[in-house]
């Protein structure tokens, strides 16, 4: 349920952010799969009834787009604003990802507030000068230890590497202001013991606690060997650390600083998403940093796994060669909605197979799925001239059916809603689709259908019904994670004149039974899920 603070006015809202990406480059499959996860838990709560607010946006400051900004002959503002105009925001919206808002570090919104943050804690006396050398990753835009880099070999021989990127780290050396992070350990210690849900997955959370128990050092905050970042208010021969930058954005975006109550309604975030290669960021420094300003603390930082390519995390430079796009191309938005979720365990790694991908569609999406619809859909028109009929006989069959619908709802709810066990959640959904094929099959209608005596055209109609009424509760459970196939049987099933709009059918109502009223205009509308065209 949304946080409901008594204190408040009204509820606040259910709010989910995802990591702000770097715009060195266009979106690929790893990025795609947070923002979609995201967005399926979103519109799971905005149909629960929920208040919702949905943020994603880009990380646009920091030496890395500096340097391929720079590598492309224009300026790091011109860079961000064609990759954010031609590559991010399209793909989000060839995607179907409902954002309530999107973020831009180099925005002035963002820009004023990070300024006042940031000179708050200098004032609080949280920020120091001091001096620091240390091996940087630019691609990380973080310092590591010498304890995690790892040897080169080949052309790297002799250098060490980043042990997520594997290549070469810089040494930098540089007078920056520091933030009193290791002040923080023993009360983040305090907190996740407190909240055991502040970080999932466990394992997550295990790795954190054992890092920060280690003991955490101080934080270096500026950087004075460029200038692509937002300036130290105070000093402004430096720019602040692009995470710093970055981090605020969850609470900049909602108002901080500028917009009192919509922060109030809003902050701080029921789940912050991430990948679990940012993890530290977000449930060490973060948190520390809020509480430095004395702001609340998120509720939740959920890590996804990794998609992996040849034994590695999929980046830019080991793409799998596929695009987001080309896979929509060949199994359209919704399929891609669902599949990366179902397929793999969110919280573990998983590798993307298109093999894997198509024996799904065809068996779950194509077969199981939209088969059902089909036949269903098109046995109302010919038995009944596409006028849904009512359902005279409903006997102990069909009250299995209504009590499958029953369970599969309350474990959608808890996986997907509560869990974020996306593909737990999908396949309680999935194995009632299967039920209603079994009941099906059991029921033969097309059977029943040759026997024109009133009994057997009792039970032709509770079958009918039955079934389709199934569907109009699938079409419900599966809209936040399949919108426009949701919304495609929604239509075939003439739901609409008397149940409404499909976005305002809340989850917790759906396995009520007999909802689509008799006489419904039921039309055999497209396949929604196309059999496969050979690749080319
Ligand atoms: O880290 N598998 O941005 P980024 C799964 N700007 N998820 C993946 C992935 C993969 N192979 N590759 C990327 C940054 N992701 C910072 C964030 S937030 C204040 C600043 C997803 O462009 C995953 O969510 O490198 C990961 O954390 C994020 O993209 C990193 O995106």
């Amino acid at each position: 349920m949304a946080a409901t603070g008594s204190e408040q006015a009204g509820p606040t809202a259910y709010y989910v952010s995802t990591p702000i990406y770097y715009v060195n480059d266009a979106p690929h499959l790893g990025h795609a799969y947070t923002t979609v996860a995201g967005d399926v838990l979103t519109r799971w709560h905005r149909q629960r009834g929920e208040k919702v607010w949905y943020l994603t946006g880009t990380d646009e400051h920091g030496q890395k787009i500096m340097r391929t900004a720079e590598a492309n002959g224009v300026s790091p503002q011109e860079w961000c604003d064609k990759l954010v105009e031609e590559a991010w925001k399209p793909l989000w919206e060839h995607l179907d990802i409902a954002n309530d808002d999107f973020i831009r570090t180099t925005e002035k919104r963002h820009m004023d507030r990070v300024q006042e943050f940031v000179q708050d804690l200098y004032d609080k006396g949280e920020i120091y000068q001091g001096g620091y050398e240390g091996p940087y990753c630019v691609a990380c835009e973080e310092y590591k230890t010498y304890a995690e880099l790892l040897e080169g070999e080949g052309e790297f021989a002799g250098l060490r590497l980043c042990p997520i990127h594997k290549k070469p780290v810089e040494m930098l050396q540089e007078e920056n202001y520091f933030f009193k992070l290791s002040a923080y350990g023993p009360k983040l210690l305090e907190h996740y013991e407190a909240h055991p849900e502040f970080i999932q997955p466990e394992s997550a959370r295990n790795e954190v606690m054992q890092f920060v128990r280690q003991g955490l050092e101080d934080l270096s905050i500026s950087r004075s060997t460029f200038d692509w970042g937002v300036k130290i208010p105070w000093d402004d021969k430096h720019v602040i650390y692009v995470w710093v930058d970055a981090l605020l954005n969850y609470a900049t975006a909602v108002g901080y600083g500028a917009d009192q109550k919509k922060f109030d309604g809003t902050f701080p975030a029921d789940v912050h998403l991430v990948g679990k290669d940012i993890l530290r960021f977000h449930a060490v420094i973060w948190p520390a940093m809020l509480m430095a300003n004395g702001l609340p603390l998120p509720k939740r930082v959920v890590a996804n796994g990794w998609l992996m390519v040849g034994g590695e995390k999929m980046s830019k430079s080991n793409l799998t060669g596929i695009s987001p796009q080309q896979l929509t191309q060949h199994f359209g938005v919704d399929a891609y909605r669902w599949y990366f979720l179902r397929a793999i365990a969110f919280g573990q790694d998983g590798s993307f197979s298109w093999e894997d991908f198509s024996a799904r569609y065809t068996s779950e999406l194509a077969n199981d799925y939209g088969n059902l619809a089909s036949r269903v859909t098109a046995m109302v028109n010919k038995y009944f001239d596409g006028a849904l009929p009512e359902a005279p006989a409903h006997g102990a069959a069909e009250r299995a059916i209504a009590d499958g619908l029953t369970k599969a709802t309350a474990e959608a709810d808890k996986k997907i809603g509560e869990e974020l066990d996306f593909a737990g959640g999908i396949a309680a959904v999935f194995d009632f689709i299967k039920q209603v094929n079994g009941y099906l099959t059991e029921q033969a209608p097309w059977k029943v259908a040759k026997d024109e005596s009133p009994e057997a055209q009792a039970r032709l109609a509770t079958i009918l019904y039955t079934a389709a009424e199934s569907l109009r509760a699938c079409a419900v459970l599966l809209n936040p994670v399949m919108p426009q196939t949701s919304q495609k049987l929604w239509d075939s099933l003439g739901a609409e004149p008397a149940l409404g709009p499909l976005t305002d059918q809340h989850i917790p109502d759906t396995a009520r039974w007999a909802q689509l009223p008799p006489g419904a205009t039921v039309t055999k509308g497209a396949n929604l899920f196309p059999r496969l065209e050979e690749p080319k």
